[in-house]
This record gives structure tokens, sequence and C-alpha cells, in this order.
């Protein structure tokens, strides 16, 4: 199954039609994994080993402006800034804009703002492709659903697939090759005293790329075969604990489920690991402050950074131990 495949099978007689307007505009929030998507059963696709649960961060996310442009090439801003036509970044964004136009036709002004810092394991892509498929539906006038435009945007990155929505989400894996049963779901519970720190040890970019890492991972990782069974007992629990509150149960699991992923990639060969020294320190804060009664838990991505754990109870004891870290609440004022 190859990504234009899917295209044609979700537009259907929408596939190639002109656009309707001169642009579109879109807003995603990034997402945070509690339960990680680490492998995938389909490369081109991206359709994942094992399904997955996040939190969207609130306004935490990528802004996109898509206007037609006359010029003799595509152009791509981010954050204000030109970004270079042949650079990673943009040729990974320009071949997802070619999945819906003829020999490049028509062609793009893209606009991009983003408030998560690029690459750090924030999860920029997912809020990235999930923002540019809703600008694009609206810039051509297909009006799709929410579970189609999750269904595109996992073709620019998986983890976009949970990007639709706000709150709790579970991008079900499915069992079907071309993957039209993969794709996000929203959880309708809320949670307004959840809290997530947002602790940057470094905004450096990554040196592995997770789409590499995580293969290497499937491949070489005696660890790996027991993934999907705890994915799938780290998912029960999580929406148990999410259908009564019970947030020692969310964090805990949250938090094993994060570093269980990372002991597969740290067992990967040759090994991985996103951590630096300034992560495990954090993490050791973090256990000790546990250990002391707070009820504090931490997940880590494709990154060195964390992202702290807490209820609105602890938020002023938490800025006290981590003043650097970032707060949001991703259920307040949504
Ligand atoms: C996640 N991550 O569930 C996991 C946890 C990173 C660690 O999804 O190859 O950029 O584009 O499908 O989505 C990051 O991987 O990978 C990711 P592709 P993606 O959030």
């Amino acid at each position: 199954m190859k990504k234009s495949d899917v295209v044609r099978a979700v537009l259907g007689d929408r596939y190639h039609v002109a656009p309707l307007h001169h642009g579109g505009q879109a807003f995603a929030p990034t997402n945070i994994a509690l339960c990680k998507y680490w492998g995938k059963r389909d490369q081109d696709i991206n359709l994942p080993l094992t399904s997955s649960l996040s939190i969207s961060l609130g306004n935490k996310g990528a802004t996109v402006d898509l206007r037609i442009h006359h010029g003799a090439h595509d152009e791509i801003f981010l954050n204000e800034y030109e970004v270079d036509r042949v650079s990673p970044f943009s040729k990974r964004l320009i071949e997802f804009l070619n999945l819906f136009r003829h020999h490049h036709e028509p062609r793009f002004s893209v606009h991009i703002k983003s408030n998560v810092p690029i690459a750090a394991g924030l999860a920029s892509s997912a809020c990235g492709f999930a923002s540019l498929i809703m600008a694009l539906d609206a810039l051509f006038g297909w009006k799709l659903d929410q579970r189609e435009l999750s269904i595109l945007a996992r073709l620019g990155s998986g983890s976009a697939t949970r990007s639709l929505w706000p709150g709790f989400v579970e991008w079900h894996s499915g069992i079907r090759g071309d993957g039209m049963d993969s794709h996000g779901v929203m959880i309708e519970e809320t949670w307004p005293e959840l809290c997530i720190g947002l602790l940057i040890v470094s905004e450096k970019a990554k040196g592995i790329p997770s789409r590499e890492a995580m293969q290497r991972t499937v491949t070489t990782s005696a660890l790996y075969s027991a993934w999907p069974a705890k994915v799938s007992r780290d998912l029960s629990l999580l929406k148990q604990a999410i259908s009564v509150c019970d947030f020692p149960l969310l964090g805990k699991t949250a938090e094993s489920n994060a570093t269980t992923m990372h002991a597969t990639m740290l067992s990967a060969w040759p090994p991985i690991t996103y951590a630096i020294p300034e992560t495990l320190l954090a993490m050791q804060q973090v256990w000790q402050l546990r250990s002391e009664g707070l009820s504090l838990y931490f997940t880590q991505d494709a990154g060195p950074n964390l992202k702290l754990l807490f209820l609105q109870k602890d938020i002023d004891t938490v800025k006290s131990h981590f003043p650097q870290a970032e707060i949001v609440q991703p259920f307040v004022g949504c």
C-alpha cells in the first residue's frame, strides 16, 4: 500500500479537484503519549504495531497558514523565517503536499507558527502534520471528518494521528493493510485538575530521528517482544485511571510505559538513548520528591526533555522544585 493509494481511498472523487479557496488556516495541538507508539507494522503508511494513548496540550501546538503561491517553487516559513527548500524539514513537508496535487501544482506558500520547541521530543511533527492536513481540507473544501483527517495526518507522521482532537485520544492500531481502521478516537472524559510540566533540559535537535530509532528497536532489541503485552496492559490501566480520575494510577502507568520504551531502545544495537545527564538528574529528583510524598510522575519521548505529570493542588510545590518548567493545563481554557 502506498501513501497515494490511501489518499485516493479517503478522498474518492474529491481527489485532484481544484482548490475551492486561495488559502486555508488551521491550528492543531501537540500531544504527549501516556502510552507510547513505538514500532510500525507498515513503514510506508505509518501503521503502528500497537495502539497508543495521548493527551493534547491545549493551545500548545502549530498553526498553519496555507496559501496558493504563484512563484516557481513552494515557499515554507517557520516562525516567520524562510526554511531552505532542500532541508530535510522542507523535503518532508513538500513530499506530503505532493500527495494532494498533480505535478507540484498548485504551488503553496506555507507559514507555520509553532509554540513548541522543534525536534526536542515535544511532538512538533504531530501538530505540524495535523494542522497541515486541516489547512489543506479548508483550502480544497473537501469537508473531511475527523477520522479521515486523522488517517491522512498519519501519512505525514504517526503521532499526528492523535493531534486532531483536544484532551485524551486513543490511536487504534487497526489490523487492516490499508490502514482505514488505524486512526484516533477521542476519549470523552475530561480532567481539569491534570497538569503537565514541560521540563526542557535541552533544545538541541535530537541525534537520531525517532523513525529510525523505532525501526532499529523493532529489529534488534531482545526486549521488544515484551512491548505489545505491556502496551495492552497499560492502555487498559490508563483508561481505568481516566474514567475514575485515579491520578497515582495514571502517573505510575505513564511513567512505567515511558521507561519501558526507553529500555527497549537502550537494548537495541547499536544502542540508543535520548537521555543526557540532565535528564537523569531530573528523573532522580522526581523519584526523590515522590519518596517524600509528592504525587509527581514523568514521561519522556524521543528527546532528552521530560514532561512532568501532577495535579493542580501541587502546582506551587512543583514550581518551587522545577522553576524552569512550563506548566500546561490541558483542560483549562479550551
Ligand atoms: C509517541 N513518539 O507515541 C512516540 C513516543 C516518540 C516517542 O510518535 O515515523 O514522529 O513520523 O510515524 O510520530 C515520534 O514518532 O514517527 C513518536 P513517524 P513520529 O508519541
